[in-house]
């Protein structure tokens, strides 16, 4: 276990996870110094957040107080490239993640899930299973939105955290060994962050480098890349298909998600009773669906779990109907290409999209491919409507066809005025929301405000 007890500690990042971990680190004994880059007045909130806790403050820069520490906690939205950390690295002193801290801090069984999309479904839909079957207590935390360190005290051997864990995460993890991990897919992104897409494979790959020959690996049979990180890996192998039947695992067959494991297959559930839409969905079930069989629920109990459980916020969510039959769907979600193709190709009517966000360098031409064969009005917003509009015309989608719009408010109003009954609205970005909102929950309310309100004044 981590010495923590009368050790300097210096936390970077002073948001969720720095709050958290700031507080646990006080309260094993620890003294905290709170290192942010934004300055005092634009931290008050998050000051308050921390309470009477007695803490050191770096604030505006990361250096001397910082570096003059025996271990760094750093949070996942801080870039390892830092030259702070390179100060850091020639000190010797130790840089950990929240999750890696948390780690030393807990017996419970742990069930980690990455991938570049379809982490939180997935994380969400095991934690509802695991809490309906006799299996001990549940928690489900990391890039999900709660950090790990605030969900690990009092968790015996007995209970499990399901943990849905980001690359970004994934990089400061030491010791970190999952019972159960899981790996969903890989397609390029945060190119931002890791720079290249050999760095943003290595990483996610390191949810395996610590476990053993009696832990799971479930992986995606149907993605190369996903094959590619778990060869070598010591212990037992599951994989999810939804195109063919491998060895042990999980697969699709004339409708049914079918489980091999020891014996012949046995059906498990026929997909067109989830209620999640979507072939990535159906993976993203089988995925849960696995690590719940594993971690020994009934499969009477998943099925019964998976059958009840409804799409989350802002991912393809059904937000209402206009005119009785145009379906508006929002999928804010969607913060990169490949889970905007997933979104365009969950939905069977025409589609009305409006994408477009933040540009993280990301490449559009599936997208556009996609969006030329189910798409038949394009309208734009955000920095990347540019880049988004030149690819769809390379793909011979239409100029007339394309609107840039500039607000989402403008937007909605370019959607209304072609859209017909039976087609669907659907936002599904592609892209991050952080050049116009601070976070895809801001974008998604603001769009279905604006929708609602005009479905309202239609009557
Ligand atoms: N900061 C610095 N120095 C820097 C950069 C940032 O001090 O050089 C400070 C910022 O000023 C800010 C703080 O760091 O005050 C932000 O830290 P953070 O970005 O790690 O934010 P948290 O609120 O702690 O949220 C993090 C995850 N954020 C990121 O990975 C960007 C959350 O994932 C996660 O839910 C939370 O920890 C709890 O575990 C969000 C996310 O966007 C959902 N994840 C990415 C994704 O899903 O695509 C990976």
């Amino acid at each position: 276990m981590l010495e923590i007890e009368g050790k300097k500690i210096a936390v970077i990042g002073l948001s969720r996870t720095g709050i958290a971990a700031a507080k646990a680190l006080s309260a094993w004994g620890a003294a905290v110094i709170v290192s942010d880059k934004k300055k005092y007045e634009e931290l008050k909130n998050e000051i308050e957040m921390l309470g009477d806790i007695e803490v050191e403050y770096e604030l505006g820069v990361h250096g001397e107080k910082s570096l003059n520490s025996d271990l760094i906690v750093v949070s996942p939205g801080v870039p390892l490239t830092l030259p702070f950390f390179d100060e850091a690295r020639k000190k010797g002193i130790p840089i950990i993640g929240e999750i890696e801290l948390a780690y030393h801090f807990t017996e419970a069984k742990i069930i980690a899930i990455t991938g570049t999309n379809g982490k939180t479904t997935t994380t969400s839909l095991i934690g509802e299973i695991l809490s309906r079957a006799d299996t001990g207590r549940v928690k489900v935390a990391g890039n999900i939105g709660i950090p790990l360190i605030s969900e690990v005290p009092d968790l015996t051997r007995n209970d499990w955290l399901v943990v849905e864990i980001s690359s970004f995460q994934l990089e400061t993890i030491h010791e970190f060994r999952p019972d159960i991990s899981l790996y969903l897919n890989f397609t390029p992104d945060h190119l931002d962050r890791h720079k290249t897409i050999e760095n943003y494979w290595l990483a996610k790959k390191r949810i395996f480098m610590n476990q053993g020959e009696d832990d799971y690996a479930v992986v995606n049979y149907d993605d190369q890349e996903v094959m590619k990180a778990v060869a070598g890996f010591p212990g037992n192998i599951y994989c999810v298909s939804t195109k063919c039947s491998p060895d042990k695992g999980i697969f699709l067959k004339d409708n049914q998600l079918l489980l091999k494991d020891k014996t012949d297959p046995v059906k498990l559930l026929d997909i067109k009773e989830i209620k999640l839409k979507g072939m990535h969905n159906v993976q993203n079930v089988a995925f849960a669906a696995m690590a719940s069989y594993l971690a020994g629920v009934p499969q009477k109990v998943i099925r019964e779990a998976v059958l009840d459980f409804e799409p989350g916020h802002h991912r393809l969510e059904e937000v209402c109907f206009l005119d009785t039959d145009i379906l508006v769907i929002d999928d804010s979600k969607a913060t990169n290409p490949d889970s905007a193709i997933k979104g365009i190709e969950a939905v069977e009517r025409p589609i009305v999209l409006i994408a477009g966000g933040q540009d993280r360098n990301a490449d559009f031409s599936e997208w556009a491919e996609i969006v030329k064969k189910r798409v038949k009005t394009l309208i734009l917003i955000g920095e990347t409507s540019g880049k988004m509009k030149e690819e769809a015309l390379k793909h011979g989608f239409s100029n007339i066809n394309i609107h840039i719009a500039g607000t989402m408010e403008k937007a909605v109003s370019i959607a209304l005025e072609n859209l017909k009954t039976g087609d669907c609205l659907l936002l599904s970005p592609g892209c991050p929301s952080w050049d116009m909102y601070s976070s895809y929950v801001e974008r998604g309310e603001e769009y279905q405000k604006l929708v609602k309100s005009i479905s309202k004044k239609r009557g």
